[in-house]
């Protein structure tokens, strides 16, 4: 076996040129992403119906960082023009956005009645986006259900979903597919899984009564994974119909965004090599496996028994091949090391006899950023890439969201952001060593154009390459990210790579 240290050596640092636009295939999709309960506000507005995000906020302030909410957030609904104005000046091929479902079906299911004020947002957001030369990526479901489907049937927990995910998704193709070519169904079915189900940190903030997070129910060892086992279902269910019926004279894509940490070995014995392996299949395979052949992972079976749903064999033919791209999300690495299984108070995080941990001896694996989980290590792209090509197929991919934080200092405007410069930097130049090497990635989507309502840490954290100013009328300014991306994209050489 290979010491650790010297796993990664492949790559010397010195043969790499600076990076420039022209260092991506031609064309390349660059843009960034949002989500409409970080961005839009609006809440009450316009007939818009709450969701579970408008509830968690307001039942568990003690949960969000800052005890904030979405409910004004950065206000894009009504400021996507000035946005939009400013991704065009920095010269954004497109930009990824979420619709809220509970906007166009304030009652949750089609029967309950479209929203027409919904509907006309989102129609002026995109005409907008395409008179300004910026294409659409649209994600239906960013984490922000209708309320009434919690209440009604337990939202996730029950297969009535994916019933109603299909209604709203067609609902989304036949009023903006005329338009819409890029369509991706759910967003990160993990983090619903672990941070809504497992650790009650996110909507609908669900967990083991046993565990010290404040929860009003759940149970941490099931409910994970029947809320992935359905969110797939309905994701399949979403695609099933877009290709019967509109695929063809639509001519888009559809896919669904999955995110994973990069994992490497704690120490290089035989048991930290397999903890890395079962850390990946835990978050990544899960999801990638069903898509690719229509099973779950062995090693999650082996681990996780009878816990783990089964698809019948009608669902694991309409699960397996359900993309026409994968998104990734990717934003930081951990250390796995294997650690004894447990045998009571049994929870989907501790399921895989892993530990994962930022640090190894005492050294951080990468930079910290803002947010105590992202740790900066650029090279865990490439090998996620790399890795997915090789695992699953070779499938189209879209980043679709890459991106660091930095902590609010509520004192000052922060606009000299260089640890979101290098990370930026970095990452690209390994995305673009995946792609020489074969990995068919076709997009880049940084997280985020503009500061926003980060989930847990409400506005505490930032993750925009321009500076919202939330003690001044949200006023926008441009960081240094935003100036870097801005020369990169319309020259392309800025700056040597950094060392890493
Ligand atoms: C993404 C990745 C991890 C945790 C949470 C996210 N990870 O690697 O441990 S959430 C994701 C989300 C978006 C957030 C953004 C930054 O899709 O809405 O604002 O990343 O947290």
């Amino acid at each position: 076996l290979l010491p650790v240290s010297a796993v990664h050596n492949e790559d010397s640092v010195e043969d790499w040129a600076p990076l420039r636009r022209s260092s991506f295939p031609a064309g390349f999709i660059f843009g960034t992403g949002s989500s409409a309960y970080q961005y839009e506000g609006a809440a009450m507005e316009d007939g818009r119906g709450p969701s579970i995000w408008d509830t968690f906020t307001k039942k568990y302030p003690d949960k969000i960082k800052d005890h904030s909410n979405g409910d004004v957030a950065i206000d894009s609904y009504h400021r996507y023009k000035e946005d939009v104005a400013t991704m065009k000046s920095l010269g954004f091929d497109a930009y990824r956005f979420s619709i809220s479902w509970s906007r166009l079906l304030p009652r949750g299911h089609l029967i309950g009645g479209v929203n027409q004020k919904g509907i006309d947002y989102y129609n002026n957001l995109i005409n907008e986006l395409l008179a300004n030369g910026i294409q659409p990526f649209v994600t239906l479901y960013h984490w922000d259900l209708p309320q009434v489907l919690e209440d009604e049937y337990g939202g996730l927990l029950s297969s009535k979903l994916v019933d109603d995910f299909r209604d709203y998704a067609e609902l989304c193709f036949s009023k903006f597919g005329d338009r819409v070519k890029h369509w991706v169904t759910f967003n990160e079915p993990l983090t619903v899984a672990t941070d809504g189900y497992t650790n009650g940190k996110k909507a609908p903030g669900r967990c083991s009564n046993w565990l010290p997070f404040n929860c009003t129910g759940g149970d941490s060892s099931t409910e994970p994974y029947l809320a992935a086992h359905n969110q797939l279902l309905a994701h399949a269910a979403a695609v099933k119909v877009y290709r019967d019926k509109y695929q063809i004279s639509q001519m888009g894509q559809i896919g669904i965004t999955i995110n994973s940490e990069w994992l490497l070995p704690m120490t290089d014995s035989i048991s930290d090599l397999n903890a890395v392996a079962r850390a990946i299949s835990f978050e990544y395979d899960w999801f990638m496996e069903p898509l690719k052949s229509g099973s779950y992972p062995a090693d999650m079976v082996a681990y996780v028994g009878k816990r783990l749903p089964q698809f019948s064999e009608d669902e694991s033919l309409l699960v397996k091949g359900s993309f026409d791209f994968i998104g990734v999300n990717y934003y930081t690495s951990k250390y796995a090391t294997n650690v004894p299984c447990k045998t009571e108070n049994l929870s989907y995080s501790t399921d895989s006899c892993v530990m994962r941990t930022p640090d190894r001896n005492g050294i951080p694996i990468g930079p910290r950023s803002g947010s105590e989980w992202l740790y900066v290590y650029p090279r865990g792209i490439h090998d996620l890439l790399l890795y997915t090509k090789n695992k699953f197929n070779d499938p189209v991919i879209y980043i679709t969201e890459n991106g660091v934080s930095e902590l609010d200092d509520t004192d000052r405007i922060m606009l000299e952001d260089d640890l979101r410069v290098d990370y930026f930097n970095n990452h690209l130049a390994f995305i673009k060593k995946a792609i020489m090497k074969g990995v068919k990635v076709k997009g880049y989507f940084g997280w985020s154009l503009l500061d926003n309502f980060e989930w847990d840490d409400g506005f505490a954290v930032r993750f925009g390459m321009v500076y919202v100013n939330y003690k001044d009328g949200l006023e926008r300014s441009l960081k240094k990210s935003a100036m870097w991306f801005k020369e990169f994209l319309h020259s392309g050489n800025y700056s040597q790579l950094a060392a890493f």
